[in-house]
């Protein structure tokens, strides 16, 4: 993939920090059941007592936008319920075609080679060893058909094939005591999560679309499906996976969108 560019529809910048950041913050003053710290709904102005921000110029402003994001993290994560499954629904339900989506245009997707491809484990992790595709493939297997959900307001239910990403990550031998699992991919997207998500029973490593291998457009070699989060948590294209306590931040997060992204 060669300079890949970056598609003028997706908001970008500090327009993109405050309007995704305000919408969480304007999520957790609304919705009763995110009310944080004990019964008390907070007003802006709480949040900006919480976060210690003054919102006097652009900079306070960024500062307490992030700090209100990483509050909504936070609350995201406790309100998380390992146990609760996300919807699935039947085949004569798929959206056809699933639509394509990437930070570049489907022309900039990336081709990566099969043959000699090597998932890098690292971090904190017993069995650091590289795993080729054959050897991912012959992993226990689980399909599932869910809905993904891209911020840029579209949904769409697809059918992906893969293995069960937490009994994975236990058979390699991963602290799953540890914060985050994070991700780097062949077309320099990364993501991470958060440990209980990637224990969740519906999170796949997915190798296939459809009943079939999972073509470039949708990740190919592989993609982290994961329907209680959005979109832009489903990495394509992996290529080396980390289990760490530090936080590794994402793409799009990098650039204001909020970390949990929970849907
Ligand atoms: N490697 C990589 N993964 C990615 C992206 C990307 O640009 N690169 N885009 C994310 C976003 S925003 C969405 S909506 C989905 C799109 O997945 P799809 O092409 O299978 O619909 O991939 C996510 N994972
Ligand atoms: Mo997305």
């Amino acid at each position: 993939m060669n300079n890949p560019i970056r598609k003028p529809s997706r908001p970008i910048g500090h327009s993109l920090d405050r309007e995704s950041i305000l919408i969480d913050a304007r999520r957790e003053l609304t919705m009763p059941s995110r009310r944080l710290f004990g019964q008390r709904l907070l007003t802006l102005g709480g949040l900006s007592m919480l976060t210690g921000c003054s919102l006097v110029d652009n900079d306070s402003v960024n500062k307490f936008l992030t700090a209100v994001s990483r509050l909504n993290d936070r609350a995201q994560a406790a309100l998380f319920d390992p146990k609760q499954l996300a919807p699935t629904y039947t085949e004569a339900q798929i959206t056809r075609p699933f639509p394509f989506n990437a930070f570049y245009g489907i022309d900039d997707v990336p081709e990566v080679d099969g043959s000699d491809y090597q998932l890098k484990i690292g971090g904190l992790v017993k069995g650091q060893r590289a795993w080729s595709l054959p050897e991912l493939y012959a992993l226990p297997h689980a399909e599932q058909i869910t809905r993904h959900i891209c911020v840029e307001g579209w949904s769409a239910i697809g059918r992906w094939g893969g293995t069960p990403f937490g009994d994975f990550l236990r058979r390699i031998g991963a602290d799953t005591s540890a914060k985050y699992v994070g991700f780097r991919c062949a077309d320099d997207y990364y993501e991470s999560i958060d440990m209980p998500t990637a224990l969740h029973p519906q999170t796949l490593l997915t190798f296939e679309y459809d009943g079939e291998r999972l073509p470039a457009k949708y990740g190919f070699p592989m993609k982290l499906r994961m329907p209680t989060k959005l979109g832009y948590k489903n990495p394509k294209h992996i290529v080396e996976m980390f289990v760490t306590n530090t936080f590794p931040g994402g793409y799009w997060v990098d650039q204001g969108y909020n970390w949990f992204g929970g849907s």
